[in-house]
């Protein structure tokens, strides 16, 4: 049977598979050879469906692997920002969605506490006006845009990321997720160990569409890995214009005949985002593994 992986705990690991729940163990042969399974990881596995166990025999290519929390195979991140109370922080924003980028993981804007309307919102909407990603304005504690949010994540792995206080956990119950897999029943086994850690969880929340249940990029430092020209190309809305620089290893800061800045000048960039990334290109080209 093939399933994916929704909870690892004390070396079992949890297998949903159409709407069932089975406890599986890794082959031994997988600890010969280093492998350590990961929630999200789509498996092989043999089942006995009697006892709802089974046996992990493959696992199939990861599309990535977040290291905190370990998942893999994330597809989008929703990077949620209040606009008040903390408000936002752009230049944390763009370094989110760049962190997403590099990874493979689609980044999905998301400003929560609309219900405060402080304006802040036209200010978010002005800045990422011109940047491909979606945008969503909603309120975690009045259910606005909730509905819409959650009728986007169709398919695939989603995460939440943002600082402390934007309301990602309100978000993930308003989601109507506070409970979800309290999966006891369906094995001794599986609640002797229940009320000791937290693990990490994936939410079944739709046909092979699961939400992290706690949030990743814990991190909010840009990826170490993310050199400039890395950097030049997770500001995706400037990439239309970047082709036409004068060099092509143009990074768009004193680079004369540079149609980014152009572009910029013309009101085709937003400011706020070529300024953020200006700072961000300092940052990396201060890193000593550079140049
Ligand atoms: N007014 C308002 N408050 C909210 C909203 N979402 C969350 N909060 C409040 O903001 C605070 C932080 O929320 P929380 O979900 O714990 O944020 P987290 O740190 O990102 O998980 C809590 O006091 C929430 O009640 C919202 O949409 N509107
Ligand atoms: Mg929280
Ligand atoms: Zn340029």
């Amino acid at each position: 049977m093939q399933g994916r992986i929704i909870k690892a705990m004390a070396g079992f690991y949890h297998v949903y598979s159409e709407k069932e729940i089975y406890l599986t163990k890794p082959r031994g042969l997988f600890r010969l050879e280093n492998i350590t399974p990961a929630v999200g990881d789509m498996v092989d596995f043999e089942a006995d469906p009697l006892h709802m166990e089974g046996t992990i025999v493959s696992i199939h290519e990861r599309e990535n692997l977040l290291i905190r929390p370990r998942v893999s195979n994330v597809t989008m991140a929703l990077l949620v920002f209040s606009l008040i109370d903390p408000m936002p922080d752009y230049l944390l924003l763009d370094k989110l969605i760049c962190n997403a980028l590099w990874q493979g993981i689609e980044p999905h804007l998301v400003f929560n506490k609309c219900d405060l309307r402080y304006g802040e919102e036209e200010v978010a909407k002005t800045i990422y006006s011109l940047t491909p990603h979606e945008k969503h304005f909603v309120s975690a504690q009045t259910g606005e845009g909730i509905e819409e949010l959650r009728a986007s994540l169709v398919g695939g792995i989603h995460v939440v990321a943002g600082p402390s206080g934007s309301g990602k956990s309100s978000l993930l119950n308003a989601f109507g997720m506070e409970k979800t897999l309290e999966v006891g029943e369906i094995s001794s086994k599986l609640r002797r160990g229940k009320h000791t850690t937290r693990h990490v969880q994936l939410l079944p929340i739709g046909e092979d569409t699961f939400i992290v249940d706690t949030p990743g990029f814990t991190n909010l430092e840009l990826d170490e890995k993310i050199d400039p020209l890395i950097l030049r190309e997770c500001f995706e809305e400037f990439l239309p214009f970047a082709h036409k620089c004068r060099y092509d290893n143009c990074l768009h800061g004193p680079e004369p005949q540079c149609a980014v800045k152009e572009a910029l000048a013309q009101g085709l960039i937003r400011p706020e985002r070529y300024e953020n990334y200006l700072i961000l290109l300092d940052q990396v080209k201060e890193r000593k593994d550079y140049q």
